[in-house]
C-alpha cells in the first residue's frame, strides 16, 4: 500500500518507519513536494491529526495518515496536551519546552504524566482514528539524550530511567506511538486493506 505520512518531524518518520511493515511503502510530505505549514487549529490532540490527514488528501487526492501527539500533565490539568509541540512559544523548541515543564512541575508532588497519540487515516473510503497511550511520570531533570521532544523527561511506568536513555527499538516496543500504530495494522489488515 503506498500512503503519505503528513508530518514534517523527522523523528516520527523514522519511529514510524520501524513500526509499518515493509508493504506500506510511505512518502512523506518533502517527497510529494509540500513544504508548506499545516495550521493546526484543533482543539484537541483527535481534531489536530484529522485536520493534518484531511487537508493533505483532499489536496493530492491521495491516501494519507497523520499523527498528532501530546505529552498531558496530572498536575497542569492536562497541558501541554494540544499545545505540546510549541509549549514554550514559537518557533517549537524542544528544549526550551522541556525546561518549562520542569519548572512548572518543581513543586508540585504529582509527577504522573502520559503521552497520548491520535493517528487519523483518511482514504477515499475511511476516515478513523487511532489512539495509543503511554503513562508515565516526569523526572526531576532531564535525563538521556535519545528519542525527541519530551522523552529525556518522561518515565515510563515500570522504568528506572526517561525515554531518552531508551534505545529506538526499545521505546518502539512500549511507545504511546506503536500502539496506535498497531491498531491501524489491524484495522487494514482485518478489513483487507493491504
Ligand atoms: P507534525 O505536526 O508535522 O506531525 P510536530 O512535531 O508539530 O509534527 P505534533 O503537532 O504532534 O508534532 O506535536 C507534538 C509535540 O509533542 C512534538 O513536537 C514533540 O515535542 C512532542 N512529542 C510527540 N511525540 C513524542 C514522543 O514520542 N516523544 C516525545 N515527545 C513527543
Amino acid at each position: 500500500m503506498e500512503i503519505v505520512f503528513a508530518t514534517k518531524n523527522k523523528n516520527k518518520i523514522k519511529e514510524i518507519k520501524l513500526l509499518l511493515p515493509k508493504k506500506f511503502k510511505i512518502f512523506n510530505l518533502d517527497e510529494i513536494g509540500f513544504k508548506e505549514d499545516i495550521i493546526e487549529y484543533g482543539k484537541t490532540i483527535e481534531e489536530n491529526a484529522i485536520i493534518k490527514a484531511d487537508f493533505i488528501s483532499n489536496k493530492f487526492s491521495i491516501d494519507c495518515f497523520a499523527d498528532d501527539s501530546g505529552l498531558e500533565i496530572e498536575a497542569l490539568n492536562g497541558d501541554p496536551g494540544v499545545f505540546s509541540a510549541r509549549y514554550a512559544g514559537t518557533p517549537k523548541n524542544d528544549l526550551n519546552n522541556i525546561r518549562k515543564v520542569l519548572k512548572l512541575i518543581s513543586k508540585k508532588r504529582n509527577k504522573k504524566a502520559q503521552f497520548r497519540t491520535v493517528i487519523a487515516l483518511k482514504t477515499k473510503y475511511i476516515s478513523k482514528t487511532f489512539e495509543g497511550i503511554l503513562k508515565g511520570t516526569i523526572s526531576k531533570e532531564i535525563i538521556g539524550s535519545n528519542g525527541f521532544g519530551y522523552d529525556p523527561i518522561f518515565i515510563p511506568n515500570g522504568s528506572s530511567t526517561t525515554l531518552g536513555e531508551f534505545k529506538s527499538s526499545m521505546k518502539n516496543m512500549i511507545s504511546h506511538r506503536s500502539i496506535a500504530v498497531n491498531k491501524l495494522i489491524n484495522f487494514l489488515n482485518s478489513n483487507k486493506i493491504v
